[in-house]
């Protein structure tokens, strides 16, 4: 199991020299701490230059395990559950471009949440059809790339559908693309599943999974809270998974104390 942590870069607004060495400073002080990599939040991944980050990565022997996409609903209001076709169709105009920067980092894209909340104007049959059938065109487009995408089951307050992961995982089935896995997010796993059945679960679907965001029940650090996982990582390590495990959390006191604090709390109990 290798360990990174998810930062953004703040491409969009800032130049780009200060994003090389933004990068370049996050790397370096992970690095010391022995995290294998760093996942990149992005708002416009065709900002950056690919083979400045490929260079930048590879001095620090890491790499870029994932992309996360939610700002772009954040930030443009795209998303793939839209009653309305044109924003529907921007939001996968926006993971096509994800799909190509991922493809040149040999990264996986986060299928978060980019998928959106429905209004008044909709409904969750209809956000949810509208899920499936742009899901659909991004696993093509996926595929073509040679991309993993990875879908999260988000909890409710953030998100309105696929909030478990039995409804992500029958999603899963129901597209059937080899190019289509789960991610698994502790903080959302500690809202949604049931607290006694889980640790059955976790077993059977964990072949489906293909990355991994560690945060404890309130959103800080792991080891902050009463998640457990010992439990949890041992049954990934009993599956067999050798994807990457990320550090998804509210980085208070401060990112250098959470990446600090985090991977010492994992040497301990692993
Ligand atoms: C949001 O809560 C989250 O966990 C992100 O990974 C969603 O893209
Ligand atoms: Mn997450």
């Amino acid at each position: 199991m290798k360990l990174s942590i998810v930062s953004g870069l703040n491409e969009s607004n800032i130049k780009q020299e200060e994003v090389y060495s933004k990068f370049s400073n996050i790397c370096e002080l992970i690095s010391e701490f022995n995290y294998d990599g760093i996942e990149l939040s992005l708002l416009e991944p065709e900002k950056l230059d690919v083979n400045k980050l490929n260079e930048i990565i590879q001095s620090f022997d890491m790499a870029i395990p994932a992309i996360g996409t939610g700002s772009t609903f954040i930030r443009f209001g795209f998303s793939l559950g839209h009653h309305d076709e044109y924003l529907r169709k921007k939001s996968i105009e926006r993971l096509d471009k994800y799909i190509s920067f991922a493809n040149e980092l040999n990264s996986k894209v986060v299928i978060g949440l980019i998928r959106g909340r429905y209004s008044n104007l909709s409904s969750l049959k209809r956000e949810k059809l509208n899920i499936k059938t742009s899901l659909k065109l991004c696993c093509q487009i996926a595929e073509n790339n040679d991309v993993i995408l990875v879908f999260e089951p988000i909890n409710r307050f953030e998100i309105d559908s696929y909030n478990t992961i039995a409804e992500s995982i029958d999603l899963l089935e129901e597209i059937g693309s080899d190019n289509l896995r789960l991610l698994i997010d502790t903080f959302h796993t500690h809202l949604e599943e049931d607290p006694v059945l889980i640790w059955d679960y976790l077993p059977e679907i964990a072949s489906s999974v293909a990355h991994i965001h560690l945060a404890d029940c309130t959103r800080r650090a792991p080891g902050t809270g009463h998640f457990d996982f010992r439990e949890f990582l041992n049954i990934f390590k009993d599956a067999g998974y050798n994807e990457y495990v990320s550090v998804e959390t509210i980085m208070k006191p401060s990112f250098e104390e959470v990446a600090k604090e985090t991977a010492h709390y994992l040497s301990v109990i692993l």
